[in-house]
């Protein structure tokens, strides 16, 4: 633990902070894709099938979220089903977090609120789907997602497919790089999109091991660079659905958020339960086998750290 008078507010599974005190590896998991991304029970067995992942990788999962106020870093079998089943979760960022935890709430933590979470336990890598990142007609709406500004502050190496393909993927490269994210690409030359392999955008940096990864990081900590970085691992071929094919499903997802007059926190959950409508639930498929493939790179990462 990093920060004392975060303590009294924290509670770590035994088995994290064995692992952490004896330097093993851990993997960090988000719990906003459990509470606001995927549906129940889908969002149960996903959790369970991700956590069971990292351990058979030989290190230890820890989820990261807020249940009635206190901060779990690491939850139960039976915290974990609980909250898949939570129907009222606040959705938990940065600028949220600490209004839980002092109101006694529960929430799932996003991408931000777990790097924040997992620095102050102490855990540098933690995997996720996809990151948030610049909207679409963010040029008039502002909706820049507080993930973009946590990894150049926060030093957590975040395991992603890329940013969400609902985004501005150009736009949210731009930003990061702005902001001295590096983004690395494991083994591939172009950027991810999620659900697809490929997006019109080059890689910014490409890497092709754990090894390689875990060097980067501890190169840049050591030359006092501050923040995290963004390695994006694009889901395994037999479960892509190929970029032409999500644009379609894409812009009418947004049609519709538009014409509901969707907003803020409330985009992004909206658009990916519209995909999975539109698409008959093979965006859900597509998003469970690349969180679990971003598990185990990640797993492969603590461990060479
Ligand atoms: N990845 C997924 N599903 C999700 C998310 C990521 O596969 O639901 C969540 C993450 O928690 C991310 C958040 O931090 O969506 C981004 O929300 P926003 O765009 O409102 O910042
Ligand atoms: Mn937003």
């Amino acid at each position: 633990m990093t920060l004392d008078t975060a303590r009294p507010f924290i509670d770590i599974r035994p088995a994290v902070a064995e692992a952490l005190a004896a330097k093993r590896a851990v993997v960090a998991l988000e719990s906003t894709i459990i509470t606001h991304g995927m549906p129940y029970p889908d969002n149960e067995a996903m959790a369970a099938n991700v956590e069971a992942i990292v351990t058979a990788q030989g290190a230890v999962p820890a989820t990261i979220a807020v249940i009635g106020g206190r901060i779990k870093i690491g939850l139960s079998d039976e915290e974990r089903e609980a909250l898949a089943k939570t129907t009222d979760a606040m959705k938990l960022s940065r600028a949220d977090l600490a209004f839980a935890v002092s109101q006694g709430r529960t929430g799932g933590t996003t991408v931000a609120a777990t790097m924040i979470l997992a620095a102050l336990a102490g855990i540098r890598v933690f995997a996720t789907g996809g990151i948030g990142g610049v909207h679409k007609g963010a040029e008039k709406s502002f909706d820049i997602s507080a993930d973009l500004d946590e990894l150049a502050r926060t030093p957590v190496i975040v395991v992603s497919a890329g940013a969400k393909a609902i985004l501005d993927i150009e736009k949210t490269l731009e930003v990061l790089e702005t902001r001295g994210v590096p983004v690395v690409v494991h083994g591939s030359d172009t950027m991810p999109a999620f659900w697809s392999r490929q997006s019109s955008f080059q890689a910014p940096l490409r890497l092709e091991t754990p090894d390689q990864m875990a060097d980067l990081f501890k190169t840049r900590r050591a030359l006092g660079l501050e923040g995290g970085m963004l390695v994006a691992n694009p889901v395994p071929q037999d479960q892509e659905i190929a970029a032409h094919e999500m644009a379609e499903y894409i812009a009418a997802a947004q049609k519709a958020a538009k014409s509901q007059g969707i907003s803020g926190k409330a985009v992004t959950p909206f658009l990916l339960g519209n995909i999975l409508e539109l698409t008959g639930g093979r965006s859900l498929k597509t998003n469970i086998a690349l969180v679990e493939n971003n598990a185990r790179l990640a797993a492969a990462i603590a461990k060479a750290l």
